[in-house]
């Protein structure tokens, strides 16, 4: 009987062992579901082509108070980039953690060319994955992705809001603003008709409430969530605004705030600096084709939907103070890629200089020992393992697995180390990486090479490239491309 007792009491054991051993295999290898583990909420706002237009960050011509309260109270990273110049790659990258990655050469003009947007989510795990299987309440609101949440990403949000007033307004905007308008006056002639109203270098205002437009609609939204938040699951709420890309329309009250007067004509009127084709439709015109007036009038209205944009997010976050959730709320702000208005004569983006690739980016977090800000190099892919590490989140990907870097250490104070060597920078067949000091361009095709100095040339006018003075420098760039960039496809070095 003993025996038997003994030898039950052993299989029990043995079973109970067993059973610890599983839990334990099963905790170390599967982060599928974490429920109830509340770690902080998380509020992402998005701002389409906002380039560091921001009074915090010295813009001028800007009201910002929201923003610029915000930046008191987080890390403001001053050397930002992102990892490609345009909509849909960069917030890929910042979603997946992924770098913008070369795949064949199909298209010299263009550059290379990039996996779909499906592909880069299935073989990746979004922000949106990542937070759902955190246990998190997931919200998608306004543009967060270019265009709809791709179909593979869909299962992970538990809310995915975006209005259509963006296109229902279309063809209002241009009956409702025949006076208050202006910009390229063939597409003033063509809105609401045949141009892709997106891409219309037209500005216009209209005597409407923020929630007209679809910005409006996204930020009530969040409100709404934010208020009615009950306390057991995480939230993680990114926040998609579509201003200030073009068109570039707001409510009249946000023009009516700024002056007529001074407006800049940012770039050297140096008109023998060629302008850099950013699409074959505007290919050799100095500012599109518009006067410096008309010039200065879209730079205010970009201005005006930015101080828009603004309002929106004071409004946001003020709900979440209302809520008593904001010390609790880790902020992210972020613009997906940067802008030209009127820098090399240029307006839009998608080219390889610093205005289009330079992004604001803050952090406000609980975990912050200092506010400040942090003037090394960062990039939009650090945003992803910050995540992870800053809300301790279960992720079954390796520290190495990561193509950026956590921007913890900063944000708990350490502002004067350099958080990497380089920022890896790219826009058509343009490859570089950019550092405290240098900010270098080698064309895949040409092998031309742009060499800038950040601090001296900000507006990024001389090309320090031209003299041989600098030829050691050159060729230890382009030993760092090489070694930092693969797959690239150097088409040159074929020739
Ligand atoms: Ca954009």
């Amino acid at each position: 009987m003993r025996k038997i007792n003994r030898f039950l009491s052993l299989r029990f054991n043995t079973k109970k062992v067993l059973l610890r051993f599983f839990i334990l295999i099963l905790l170390i290898t599967n982060f599928d579901v974490v429920e109830g583990q509340n770690k902080g909420n998380v509020l992402f706002i998005i701002v389409d082509d906002l380039q560091p237009m921001i009074s915090s960050y010295g813009a001028e011509f800007v009201s910002t108070p929201n923003m610029d309260s915000l930046s008191k109270e987080s890390i403001q990273f001053n050397s930002a980039f992102c990892t490609y110049p345009l909509c849909s790659p960069s917030r890929a990258s910042v979603l997946t953690g992924k770098r913008f990655r070369f795949q064949n050469h199909t298209n010299d003009e263009e550059g290379p060319s990039t996996p779909s947007i499906n592909e880069v989510i299935r073989e990746n795990k979004s922000l949106g994955e990542l937070f759902k299987k955190n246990g998190y309440f997931t919200a998608a609101l306004g543009k967060v992705y270019h265009g709809h949440v791709p179909e593979p990403d869909v299962p992970y949000w538990d809310l995915i809001y975006d209005s259509d007033s963006k296109k229902r307004s279309m063809e209002e905007w241009s009956t409702m603003t025949k006076e208050n308008r202006g910009g390229r006056s063939d597409h003033i002639w063509k809105i609401g008709n045949k141009l892709k109203p997106a891409g219309a270098l037209v500005w216009g205002h209209l005597d409407v409430k923020d929630d007209y437009f679809s910005d409006g609609e996204a930020a009530n939204k969040a409100c709404e969530i934010i208020s009615s938040h009950k306390k057991k699951d995480p939230l993680f709420l990114t926040l998609g605004f579509r201003r200030p890309h073009l068109p570039l329309f707001a409510p009249s009250k946000y023009f009516d705030q700024l002056s007529d007067e001074n407006y800049p004509v940012f770039a050297s009127h140096d008109r023998s600096l060629r302008p850099f084709d950013i699409t074959p439709k505007n290919k050799g015109l100095w500012n599109e084709g518009m006067s410096d007036k008309e010039s200065q009038e879209v730079i205010k209205a970009y201005n005006a939907c930015v101080s828009y944009v603004d309002n929106l997010i004071g409004k946001v976050i003020d709900e979440l103070k209302k809520a008593g959730m904001y010390d609790n709320t880790t902020i992210i702000l972020w613009g997906d890629n940067g802008f030209h208005l009127s820098d090399h004569g240029l307006f839009r983006k998608n080219t390889p200089w610093q205005v289009s690739n330079r992004v604001p980016l803050m952090i406000h977090s609980s975990a912050q020992k200092t506010k400040g800000e942090y003037n090394g190099v960062v990039e939009a892919v650090d945003i992803y393992p910050t995540l992870v590490d800053l809300l301790d989140l279960k992720t079954d990907m390796k520290k190495t697995e990561f193509d950026g870097k956590s921007l913890v250490p900063i944000i708990q104070g350490n502002l004067e180390k350099d958080h990497k060597e380089f920022a890896m920078i790219t826009a058509k067949t343009r490859i570089g990486i950019v550092d405290r000091k240098h900010y270098f361009l080698l064309d895949s095709v040409s092998a031309e090479i742009e060499l800038y100095d950040r601090m001296e040339d900000p507006s990024q006018l001389k090309n320090l490239a031209d003299s041989s003075l600098y030829d050691d420098t050159k060729n230890d760039y382009i030993n760092k491309v090489k070694a930092a960039w693969e797959n690239v496809p150097w088409r040159f070095s074929k020739q």
